[in-house]
C-alpha cells in the first residue's frame, strides 16, 4: 500500500539544520531555527534547569502516571508565570502539553467542536496553519505585516478581523511574532481587546517567546490584558524557549472561561483531545520547569539567565541595526532595533536567501526569516556586507 503515498514537502525551517550540520565551510552562519544560541553558538542547558534536575533525580519516588492533563503543581506554578498574580484564576484552568505545539493541536481540536474558521496572520509560523488543517479549521488569514515599513498594518488587520464572524477562532502572537518580530503596542492590544469582544470573536493567543522580549511580565502583558477582559480565552505557552528544554517537550494549554463551571467542563473537553493525541504529557521537563517555579532563589535565578539570553538579543538587534545604518546610510533597518525576540524579517526574496546560503553559507528560512541569535558579534557585518550584496 505504501507505494500509493508521496512524500510530503519537508518542513523548511527543520530541514535547515541538516544542510546547515553537512556544510563544511569553516564561516559558514546558521541563522536558520529558532533556538536561543550563546557568543560561542552553542545552546547551552541552563544553569538552573540542571540544578532543577540534580534535585528531580535526588528526590522523585515514583514515575507512575499523572492524569491527561499532567503534573497538577506544574499546573498550578505556570497560571501566574503566564497570567500574573491577579489573574481571575477561578476562571482559568492549564494542563501540561507536550510543548507548545501539543498545546497548539489540542486546543485547536478542542475549538474545532465549537467553531468552523480560524483567523491566522499572514505571515506566521508555518505550523500554525498545519495544525489547523489538521484539526479540520477552515483557515482565513488577516494581514498582519507591511513588508514596506517592517512593521505591523494594524489598520489592516482590524479591518479584516471586523469582516469576522461571531465565534471564529483568532490566533494571536502574545510577544515576539514569529517570523517578523514585530509586535502591536499596548493600545492596539486594548483597541483589539475591544474588537474581540464586540465581534465575539474567540481569542487563541501563542505564548512562545515570553521573557525574549522586553521581559518575563512584559511580555505577558497583552495575554493578561485579554485575560482581564475576554469571557473567554484560549492561550498555548511553551517552556521550549524561555527554559531552554526544547526536546523535552513541556508547554501548556489554558482555557479560560466566563465562570469556574464553565471553565471545568472546556478543560474536561480540551483532555479529552489529549487522550486521543498522546494520552498523557512527558514528565520530565514538566518536573524542572515546576521545581524552579515552586523554589524562590531557584526562580530568581532562572529569571537572571532569561535575561542574559534576552539581553543578548537586544545588544544583537541595536549592532545590527548600526551596522546596516553605517552600510547603507539609511535608516532602513531601524526596524531591526525595534522588533523584538529571535526573528525578524529581512527582506530578502527566496532567491536571495538560497544565494545567501550558496554563496556565503548564512542559512535563513526561505521567506527571509533570521534568528537573530545565531548570530556572532563579530559576524554581523560580515552578514549585513552579504545582505546589502545579493540585494543589489
Ligand atoms: N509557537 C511558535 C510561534 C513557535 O515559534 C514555536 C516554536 O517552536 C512554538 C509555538 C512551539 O514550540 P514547542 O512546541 O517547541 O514548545
Ligand atoms: O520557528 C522556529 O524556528 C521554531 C522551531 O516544525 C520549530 O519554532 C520550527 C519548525 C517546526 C518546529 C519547531
Amino acid at each position: 500500500m505504501f507505494e500509493k503515498l508521496q512524500a510530503p514537502p519537508p518542513d523548511k525551517i527543520l530541514s535547515l539544520i541538516s544542510a546547515y550540520a553537512e556544510d563544511t565551510r569553516p564561516n559558514k552562519i546558521d541563522l536558520g531555527v529558532g533556538v536561543y544560541r550563546d557568543e560561542t553558538g552553542a545552546t547551552p542547558v541552563l544553569e538552573t534547569v540542571r540544578e532543577a534536575e540534580r534535585r528531580l533525580l535526588a528526590t522523585q519516588k515514583t514515575k507512575s502516571y499523572f492524569g491527561m492533563g499532567g503534573d497538577p503543581a506544574f499546573c498550578r506554578a505556570i497560571v501566574p508565570l503566564i497570567f500574573g498574580t491577579d489573574a481571575p484564576s477561578d476562571r482559568i484552568r492549564a494542563l501540561q502539553t507536550p510543548g507548545g505545539s501539543g498545546a497548539l493541536s489540542i486546543l485547536m481540536g478542542f475549538a474545532a467542536k465549537l467553531t468552523k474558521r480560524i483567523h491566522i496572520p499572514d505571515p506566521s509560523w508555518g505550523n500554525h496553519a498545519a495544525i489547523a488543517k489538521h484539526s479540520r479549521l477552515e483557515i482565513l488569514r488577516y494581514p498582519y505585516f507591511d513588508a514596506a515599513t517592517s512593521r505591523v498594518n494594524f489598520p489592516a488587520m482590524k479591518a479584516a478581523l471586523e469582516k469576522a464572524e461571531a465565534g471564529d477562532l483568532v490566533l494571536l502572537h502574545g510577544c515576539c511574532h514569529n517570523p517578523t518580530g514585530a509586535d502591536l503596542s499596548r493600545e492596539e492590544w486594548s483597541e483589539l481587546a475591544d474588537l474581540l469582544i464586540e465581534k465575539k470573536l474567540l481569542a487563541l493567543v501563542d505564548l512562545a517567546y515570553q521573557g525574549f522580549g522586553d521581559g518575563l511580565d512584559e511580555d505577558a502583558w497583552a495575554v493578561r490584558h485579554l485575560a482581564s477582559r475576554l469571557p473567554e480565552m484560549l492561550v498555548a505557552s511553551s517552556c521550549s524557549k524561555n527554559f531552554g528544554i526544547y526536546r523535552d517537550r513541556t508547554g501548556a494549554a489554558f482555557v479560560l472561561g466566563k465562570t469556574s463551571q464553565e471553565a471545568a467542563v472546556a478543560e474536561a473537553q480540551v483532555m479529552m483531545e489529549a487522550r486521543t493525541g498522546y494520552s498523557m504529557p512527558p514528565d520530565h521537563g514538566a518536573a524542572v520547569v515546576r521545581i524552579i517555579l515552586e523554589d524562590e532563589a531557584l526562580y530568581a535565578a532562572w529569571r537572571a539567565e532569561l535575561e542574559t539570553m534576552r539581553s543578548r538579543i537586544a545588544d544583537l538587534r541595536r549592532g545590527l541595526a548600526e551596522s546596516f545604518r553605517r552600510r547603507t546610510n539609511s535608516a532602513a533597518y531601524d526596524f531591526l532595533m525595534e522588533s523584538r525576540g529571535m526573528f525578524s524579517l529581512i527582506g530578502v526574496t527566496e532567491e536571495q536567501a538560497k544565494r545567501l546560503r550558496s554563496e556565503f553559507g548564512i542559512y535563513l528560512v526561505d521567506d527571509g526569516r533570521i534568528n537573530i541569535a545565531g548570530l556572532k558579534e563579530d559576524q554581523i557585518d560580515t552578514f549585513v556586507e552579504a545582505v546589502v550584496t545579493v540585494k543589489g
